[in-house]
């Protein structure tokens, strides 16, 4: 880069050193400039969002200051780093988490107030960066949270989508599914970095070439080249001026690439035709747990992990020499299989680009991939047809055989495996439909740990997807249980909560040591502490009661049980037996005498969650939920003893005020479906009880928490097996065919659209055993009632709750991914000479 001839050092350090002060006139001085200069509209006359812009853009200046601070000093460090590859980040909203982890959430509240906004509207005008389906994209942004906080040297690599998950609009019960373009007005907290810019191949054939010294040479003359764009997200930390980067791609067409087509006179064609390359980053697969295999998809992944690498090598060569320390400076933790192929693609880099020779490259190259599986689901893992792969990818390809020959060489003749179990380890797999890549295999093959999510989750892999691998490797196996972030799932989303914890504790000490939080168990019998407990969820109960009340116009009962289930739709989580003991307990209000009825505990039951698009059977299940809510919302029978809610197009932010205002939540998977779940640990934070199977984070919840604060019922995972091989066989309790029966004779409707429902947990076909957990879960439920009926307990046991919520930050889960598998230390922020 040209340099200008002459650096005024002390004009530049004295030019901005009085710029980014945190008092309130310099803050209004600041959101005015910005009103004035970024936006161009008048200071007298600026609407709310633009208030929003404003002061985001107010914000973002003071961001990018800690953000440039923190990475000259880690350059000037370079220390060990960790980037966390991940092709989902589910961030939310950031303007309040940005305030609050910098410490201005007062000045910046008394600015906007003093300017005639109000704080509370000004953040509502923004918008969810939703770029991933769920807990895996959720947990990608918890972690970057807490990366910084821990002053690591780390950063997040991903794609910057223009349409992120797609938002639900329910009509007359049935999903449907709205564009997500979340950049409309522009999105303030990014950095566009057009010099950082790389070039990503697709398509081609490879072709060799004998060097000098005899060796031979790959080179892969592509078919397509599309340009990689940054963006930076600064990712600021809680109570540390450490700010790290999420660096998200955009793809581009390349300006270089094919200009012979220019010359032949189809000029405007041309230029049409390279358009197409920005569709690579235009939409977010919204698919959760099934996998398809589209082109544009495996396009996706190699575009994001190819700028990728090229950004890494890039960073790691400006300070050395050879590749001798890559793997002291580098670490990759792979988040699922997604960014799998960035294991070819170092290969190729290294051996086709800078010569490094097989051994050597597989040396580093294993020595710095780390990988994490997120589910045993079967139809979630995997599997890219080799032809496809060849055709977008044929130099990867050859790598992925090379990789494959040499592993089945090494099973054969270090581990004596032949035959039939080679075949069934091999990356490679031979079906009738042609050979597919196993992803999985390859991510397992290439890094030197795998982790599961919950040590449930751990100890399953080990013994069912990857058991052949854990016999012959059993060291490269772990468990990191996920966590999330206290900051925002406690600190930021319950003020109230946050205020009573911390004068309890006298100190704000748990937002970063949430071990802490063990403290207020000695409070949990004190009657008065009791109270204000009780006080601060109706708070945010009557939070969420607003919400429903702008959603349906229903003023809800407050002494009623808030109960709470939401999650991605899918037969394995079981809304289904939600919504069946739902329609059941509708059923026995309805048979009540009046006197009976003054013995009901009252409920208002709340389930959301997205279907992916293709899902038929979680989209009939949005329709059962539907149609019982009509039924039973409309009941004058059962007035305000039961209220049944779907909400639509649940999201990050609608959570934050969810999980805050609920009592009871539903954590009911099948024993062994679940890997960890993450939305049990903001519940149990916030003082809501679990309804739940021993299954996934649960189980390490019981052991914190206490199963007796609990209601914990169903199989365990070890049964899971042999009840599902009798499943045609087992008694079905009378109390299921009651529930089944309502829905099938159409006391809610659509009998006929439910019917498909029905025969997937009738007999042979109910693979997720809701018959044989169903006696159990009503049991559970019943608990529940008699719990609420003695105030005292309950609330106990919500403090009890958040008591033992401690292991539970995502805090404790990077602190062991850190030391466990990427070798990486804190480098607490310093200025730098
Ligand atoms: C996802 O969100 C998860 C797994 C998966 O294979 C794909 C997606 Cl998009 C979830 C798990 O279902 C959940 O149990 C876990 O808590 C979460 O990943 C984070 O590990």
């Amino acid at each position: 880069a040209p340099q200008p001839d002459h650096l005024n050092r002390e004009l530049l350090y004295g030019l901005l050193d009085s710029y980014l002060k945190n008092d309130v006139v310099s803050i209004q001085e600041s959101i005015v400039h910005h009103v004035e200069f970024t936006l161009a509209r008048s200071r007298y006359k600026f609407d709310t969002r633009e208030a929003y812009f404003a002061a985001a853009h107010s914000l973002r200046d003071r961001l990018i200051e800690r953000w440039n601070d923190t990475q000259a000093w880690i350059k000037h460090k370079d220390p060990k780093r960790v980037y966390y590859l991940s092709m989902e980040f589910l961030m939310g909203r950031t303007f309040l988490n940005a305030l609050h982890n910098l410490g201005v959430m007062q000045p910046y509240q008394h600015a906007l107030s003093g300017l005639g906004y109000d704080m509370e509207k000004v953040q509502q005008a923004e918008r969810d960066a939703a770029l991933g389906n769920g807990g895996l994209g959720r947990l990608a942004s918890c972690f970057l949270d807490s990366m910084a906080t821990l002053n690591l040297p780390a950063w997040g690599y991903g794609i910057r989508y223009e349409y992120g998950m797609f938002r639900q609009v329910v009509s007359e019960g049935f999903q449907k599914e709205q564009p997500d373009y979340w950049l409309t007005f522009g999105y303030p907290w990014e950095i566009q970095r057009p010099h950082v810019a790389y070039p990503v191949k697709f398509y081609g054939h490879v072709s060799v070439h004998e060097s000098q010294d005899g060796r031979q040479n790959f080179v892969w003359n592509a078919g397509e080249e599309v340009t990689a764009v940054a963006y930076d997200n600064p990712i600021p930390g809680f109570k540390t001026p450490s700010t790290i980067n999420l660096r998200l791609w955009a793809a581009k067409p390349c300006q270089e690439f094919d200009l012979e087509a220019f010359n032949t006179g189809d000029y405007v064609s041309s230029i049409i035709d390279k358009q197409k390359a920005e569709t690579i980053t235009s939409v977010l697969y919204p698919d959760d747990k099934t996998f398809e295999g589209k082109e544009l998809r495996l396009k996706q992944q190699h575009f994001m992990v190819s700028a990728t690498l090229q950004d890494i090598v890039r960073r790691y060569k400006e300070q050395h020499e050879t590749f001798d320390a890559f793997p002291e400076k580098v670490a990759m933790q792979l988040n699922d299989t997604h960014p799998t192929l960035g294991i070819p693609e170092l290969m190729r880099i290294l051996m086709d680009e800078n010569h490094l020779g097989w051994t050597r490259s597989w040396e580093i190259t294993t020595k710095v991939f780390s990988f994490t599986n997120h589910t045993v689901l079967p139809e979630a893992l995997e599997q890219w047809p080799v032809s496809l792969v060849e055709k977008l990818l044929p130099r990867h390809m050859q790598i992925i055989y090379d990789i494959n020959w040499r592993f089945v060489q090494e099973l054969e003749q270090n581990h004596g495996i032949s035959g039939d179990k080679l075949g069934s380890m091999s990356i490679i797999l031979d079906t009738e439909y042609g050979k597919m890549v196993r992803m999985a295999y390859l991510a397992l093959v290439a890094s030197h740990t795998v982790n599961g999510v919950a040590a449930i989750h751990s100890k399953l892999i080990k013994e069912t997807i990857f058991k052949e691998f854990h016999d012959i490797w059993p060291e490269k196996f772990q468990n990191k249980t996920n966590g999330v972030t206290q900051r925002r799932w406690l600190a930021q989303c319950n003020p109230p909560l946050n205020r009573l914890i911390t004068e309890t504790l006298g100190t704000e000490a748990w937002i970063t040591h949430l071990d802490l939080l063990k403290g207020l168990a000695a409070h949990a019998e004190d009657e008065t502490f009791q109270q204000k407990w009780a006080e601060v969820k109706v708070e945010a109960k009557a939070k969420l009661a607003s919400l429903l009340k702008d959603l349906t116009g229903d003023d809800l009962n407050m002494d009623a049980i808030f109960d709470v289930q939401v999650k991605r739709i899918h037969e394995y989580k079981r809304q289904f037996m939600n919504i069946l003991s739902v329609a059941l307990r509708y059923d026995r209000i309805k048979s009540m005498t009046e006197k009976e009825k003054e013995e009901v505990v009252p409920r208002v039951v709340i389930i959301g969650g997205k279907a992916a698009p293709g899902y038929d059977m979680a989209k009939r299940i949005i329709k059962l939920i539907s149609a019982v809510s009509e039924t039973v919302n409309n009941d004058p029978d059962v007035g305000d003893l039961l209220k049944v809610y779907f909400v639509p197009d649940y999201n990050v932010s609608l959570a934050e005020v969810i999980v805050p205002g609920s009592d009871l939540n539903q954590q009911i998977s099948t024993a062994g479906t679940e890997a960890s779940g993450t939305s049990n640990m903001k519940f149990a934070m916030n003082g809501s009880l679990i309804i739940g199977t021993m299954d996934g984070a649960n189980v390490e919840i019981a052991e914190e928490i206490g199963e007796e604060n609990m209601f914990i019922f169903g199989v365990g995972a070890q049964e899971v097996p042999a009840l599902r091989s009798q499943r045609e066989y087992l008694q079905v309790d009378p109390q299921f065919q009651h529930a089944v029966n309502l829905i099938q004779n159409g006391h809610f409707g659509w009998a006929d659209y439910f019917s498909p429902l029905i025969e997937s947990i009738t007999g042979s076909r109910d693979w997720y055993l809701l018959a044989n957990d169903f006696e159990s879960y009503l049991d559970a439920q019943e608990r529940v009632d008699q719990e609420w009926r003695d105030k005292a307990s309950w609330t106990r046991k919500s403090i009890l709750s958040t008591a033992g919520s401690g292991k539970f930050s995502s805090d404790r889960t990077i602190h062991e991914y850190a030391e466990d598998i990427w070798g990486v230390e804190p480098l607490p922020p310093t200025i730098p000479e």
